[in-house]
C-alpha cells in the first residue's frame, strides 16, 4: 500500500486528493497545523465521509523541524505540497506570513524530503496567479511569469525552487501550475464560492444584495475534483516535469454571476452591487490556459463543464442554508 503524505489536507484540493488516493488503495496521512477550532477543522473531509479514513499529524510548513519529524515518521513515497495562504486578495494584508508560509514553507518541504527521504516523490502546488500581468493570450508552460501579488510572487518562488531541486540534487519534484479550480468545497472568500452562497442567500430570504469588487475580470475555472485528478498523474510518471492544468474556457465575474443567478431563477443584474472595498491593488485581469502538455503526457482531460460545478455549488449551498434554517 503506498502511502501520500499531503499538506493541505483541510483545504478544498487536499479533501478531493485524499478521496482520490484513497480510492487507489492508498495510506493517506495529513499534516494539521494547530487550531483552538479542532471540532471543525476537518470539515471537508468529513463532507466526503473521509475523516475517519485519513491519518492526522501535527506540524506546520514554517517549521522545518516538525516537518523532518513527520516525514521520518510517515515515511511516504509521495509527497503533496498543498498547504499555503492561498487567498490572492489576503496576501497585500500578509504579506510576509504569505511568504513564510507559501513560497518559504514549500522550500521547508523540499527540504525535509531532500534530508530524510529525497527518493519521495513531491507534488508542489503552483499557481495559474503566477502568470500574472499576462505576456500571452494563451498560458503554458513556457510562457514568461509576470507574478502581480505578494502571493504569487511568493509561488514563484516556490515554483523555481521546486525545479531547481529537481535539477540539483536529482529529485522527483514535480509542479503542476493549476488554472482556478472550485467546487461546493471551495473557501467562502473566492468569488466562485462567494456567488453561489450568494445565490443560495438570497433564493431563501435571507440578503437582498451580493457585493462583488471587479467584475470584468476573466478566470479559466475548472472542478477541483478534475485538477487533483492531474496531480496524481504527475507523480505516476517516470520522470518529474511541470504541467499547466486548465480547462481552456475563461470567464468574466460577470458572466460567471449569470450563469449561477440563472440555476435559481434569478436574474443577477437585479442582485449583484459592486463595492471598491473588493478590489486588489493590483488585478490579474484575464487568464487562459493551454493543457496541451498534460493532455498528451498525462492523458488528462477536465470532465465537468463550468455550467454544471456552477449547478451543482448553487445546489450544496441551497442545501446548507436550508439545513440552518431548520436546525
Ligand atoms: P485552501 O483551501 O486555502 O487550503 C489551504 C490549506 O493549507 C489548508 O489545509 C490550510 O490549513 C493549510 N495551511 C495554511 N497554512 C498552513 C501552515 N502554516 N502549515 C500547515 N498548513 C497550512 O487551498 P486550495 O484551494 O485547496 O489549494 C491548494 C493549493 O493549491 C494551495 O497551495 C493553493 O495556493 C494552490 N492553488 C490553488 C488553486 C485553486 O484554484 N484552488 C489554483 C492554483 C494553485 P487550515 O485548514 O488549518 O487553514
Ligand atoms: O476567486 P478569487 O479570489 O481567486 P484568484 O485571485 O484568481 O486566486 C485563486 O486562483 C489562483 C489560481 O489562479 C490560486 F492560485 C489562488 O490560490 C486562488 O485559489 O478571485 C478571482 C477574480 C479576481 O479577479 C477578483 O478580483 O474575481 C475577482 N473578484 C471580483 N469580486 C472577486 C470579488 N474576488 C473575490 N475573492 N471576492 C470578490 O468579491
Amino acid at each position: 500500500m503506498p502511502t501520500a503524505l499531503i499538506t493541505g489536507i483541510t483545504g478544498q484540493d487536499g479533501a478531493y486528493l485524499s478521496q482520490l488516493l484513497l480510492k487507489k488503495g492508498y495510506r493517506v496521512v495529513g499534516l494539521l497545523r494547530r487550531s483552538a477550532s479542532a471540532d471543525v477543522i476537518g470539515e471537508r473531509l468529513r463532507w466526503l465521509g473521509i475523516l475517519d479514513d485519513v491519518e492526522l499529524v501535527d506540524g506546520n510548513l514554517t517549521d522545518l523541524s516538525s516537518l523532518i519529524r513527520v516525514v521520518e515518521t510517515v515515511n511516504p513515497d509521495e509527497i503533496y505540497n498543498l498547504a499555503a495562504q492561498s487567498f490572492v486578495a489576503a496576501s497585500w494584508q500578509q504579506p510576509l506570513l504569505t511568504g513564510n508560509v507559501t513560497g518559504i514553507g514549500a522550500v521547508n518541504v523540499l527540504e525535509a524530503a531532500r534530508i530524510v527521504q529525497s527518493n519521495a516523490r513531491f507534488y508542489q502546488a503552483s499557481s495559474s496567479e503566477m502568470y500574472g500581468l499576462i505576456q500571452e493570450p494563451v498560458q503554458n508552460e513556457k510562457t514568461p511569469f509576470y507574478p502581480r501579488s505578494p502571493y504569487a510572487v511568493a509561488k514563484l518562488y516556490a515554483h523555481w525552487m521546486t525545479v531547481n531541486y529537481r535539477e540539483s540534487f536529482g529529485m522527483h519534484a514535480s509542479s503542476g501550475i493549476l488554472f482556478n479550480h472550485e467546487s461546493p468545497l471551495r473557501g467562502i472568500e473566492f468569488v466562485t464560492r462567494k456567488v453561489t452562497d450568494g445565490v443560495a442567500r438570497i433564493k431563501l430570504g435571507l440578503a437582498n444584495e451580493l457585493a462583488l469588487g471587479n467584475l470584468d475580470a476573466t478566470r479559466d475555472w475548472g472542478h477541483a475534483r478534475d485538477y487533483v485528478r492531474a496531480m496524481y498523474l504527475m507523480l505516476q510518471q517516470e520522470k518529474p516535469d511541470d504541467y499547466v492544468v486548465a480547462t481552456g474556457r475563461t470567464t468574466s465575474i460577470r458572466d460567471l454571476c449569470r450563469i449561477a443567478f440563472s440555476v435559481a431563477g434569478l436574474n443577477y443584474e437585479d442582485y449583484v452591487v459592486t463595492n471598491p472595498a473588493f478590489l486588489r491593488p493590483a488585478e490579474v485581469e484575464v487568464l487562459l490556459g493551454d493543457a496541451t502538455k498534460a493532455k498528451t503526457i498525462l492523458g488528462w482531460e477536465p470532465e465537468t463543464t463550468l455550467e454544471g460545478m456552477i449547478a451543482e455549488m448553487v445546489e450544496a449551498d441551497l442545501a446548507r442554508h436550508s439545513r440552518y434554517q431548520n436546525s
